[in-house]
């Protein structure tokens, strides 16, 4: 049973939102045109308190970008981003949303970042989706969303260490590219540990 997984497609992840990604609402129609293709679909939400601990609007004299270590993670600061109830936290308005499942919400604890949608950084809680997924029989997964080289590839190396027989479907993602190659750098990591990457043409056929 497969199962296609949307990570983040929120409006602060797209242009014009808090932590804009490039291009990153090209994404929401490829997502739109897979969802017949699957048996079941869920999605993740970003989904900061306002405290949350990897603004660097609460770290006196750090801009976002940098890296600091948060309670003994390392921890890139961010804009302001996905805060629980405003807009920019809500999917995009285009996605249709009828057939998600089930929403997993994560990075509510303020002092842990949360990027894969199973665990937060430190593999200290889980989300409940891994459950989820197995005891819906789920063994094989499709992964696309936002972004590529953090919550997209976070999901995805922790659905591999599961054991779910995982898919990239890469033009459906999008990254932040802090540093030049990261988005390119996490595939090739990704493809390297077992991943495989596809488009959505290939699901479409
Ligand atoms: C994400 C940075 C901070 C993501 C979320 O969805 O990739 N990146 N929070
Ligand atoms: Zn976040």
């Amino acid at each position: 049973m497969k199962a296609l997984i949307l990570i983040d497609l929120q409006n602060d992840f797209c242009p014009g939102g808090a932590l804009a990604v490039r291009e990153g609402d090209q994404t929401v129609s490829i997502a739109n045109q897979l969802l017949d293709q699957f048996d079941l679909v869920v999605a993740t939400q970003d989904w900061h308190p306002i405290a949350h601990e990897s603004f660097a609007a609460h770290h006196a004299g750090k801009t976002p970008g940098e890296v600091i270590d948060l309670h003994g993670l390392p921890q890139v600061l961010w804009p302001i981003h996905c805060v629980q109830g405003s807009f920019g936290a809500e999917f995009v308005r285009e996605l249709n949303t009828s057939k998600i499942q089930h929403v997993f919400n994560k990075g509510t604890d303020p002092a842990i970042d949360s990027y894969s949608g199973f665990f937060d950084n430190g593999h200290r809680k889980a989300t409940g989706m891994g459950d989820f997924l197995k005891e819906k029989g789920v063994d094989t997964i499709y992964i696309m969303g936002l972004a590529t080289d953090y919550c997209v590839k976070f999901t995805a190396l922790d659905a591999l260490q599961l054991g779910f027989s995982t898919y990239l479907i890469t033009d459906g993602c999008r990254g932040v590219n802090l540093q030049e190659g990261d988005s390119e750098n996490a595939l090739k990591e990704l493809s390297e540990k077992g991943a495989k990457l596809i488009e959505s043409k290939d699901l479409l056929g």
